[in-house]
């Protein structure tokens, strides 16, 4: 069996895209919580940048998740997680590239934050920056909503892709605020979507292994208040 090791906190957005991906190839692996760690020279000698994740294989390590999830789907068997045909393979990477420019950044890294993350810790949500956030996740969903509605049921020629795999976190983060809640009734598409990806069963392994920690203080997130947040 391929020794895979995945190292970050386990309510990460991009940790949970990793997961996402070796689970749907069939890859066993083990998870390494850095929550400890964070910030430490200990999680700075893996992830140079202070992020997660950080993948390792029979002693190859690599961080970046985009290059984690090409590198997971070449190198385990398992269903093909790239379109063959060349323009839908660029279409996947727009995706992917969209997720790490819009979707991520206003779903989680503010709407996220301020909703769940800063509230969990007991500090008080920025309301400004959720403002901010808005009209640009609004954006995402209508290029979501349209998309889908072009290609079917997955986001890339109609089968699932990395492109689904990535974007469904930040949705899932999206979904659990009450400004989320309000855009997301509007969006019959990625509802489906949404309920089409709840019934993979690698989906729910995957939400089995968040389930513990989804209310739990992220505790180094405190000095995201300096450190991430935007200023107004
Ligand atoms: N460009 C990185 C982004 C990873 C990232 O932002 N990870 C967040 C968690 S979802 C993180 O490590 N945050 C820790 C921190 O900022 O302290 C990637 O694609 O892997």
């Amino acid at each position: 069996m391929a020794d895979v090791i995945v190292y970050g906190f386990p309510v990460s957005t991009y940790v949970n895209i990793v997961r996402l991906v070796l689970t749907e190839k069939g890859v066993p692996f083990r998870f390494h919580d850095l929550e400890p760690d964070m910030g430490q020279a200990r999680h700075l000698a893996l992830h140079p940048f202070n992020r997660v994740p950080i993948l390792e294989h029979d002693g190859f390590r690599i961080y970046e998740t985009s290059a984690i999830a090409l590198y997971a789907d070449e190198a385990f068997k398992g269903p093909s997680l790239q379109p063959a045909d060349l323009r839908q393979r660029a279409a996947m990477h727009r995706w992917l590239s969209a997720l790490n420019a819009y979707f991520y950044p206003y779903m989680a890294y503010h709407l996220g934050h301020e909703r769940i993350v800063y509230p969990n810790l007991g500090i008080a949500p920025d309301e400004k920056v959720v403002a901010a956030a808005l009209p640009k996740i609004a954006t995402c969903l209508e290029v979501m909503e349209t998309e889908l509605e072009a290609n079917g049921d997955y986001l890339v020629a109609g089968s699932l892709s990395l492109a689904d795999l990535f974007l469904l976190p930040s949705l899932t983060t999206l979904s659990r605020t009450p400004e989320g809640q309000e855009m997301l009734a509007g969006k019959p598409r990625i509802r489906d979507w949404w309920s089409r990806m709840q019934g993979r069963p690698a989906v729910r392994q995957v939400l089995a292994m968040v389930a513990p920690h989804i209310n739990q203080p992220v505790e180094h997130a405190r000095k995201w208040v300096d450190g991430h947040r935007p200023r107004y």
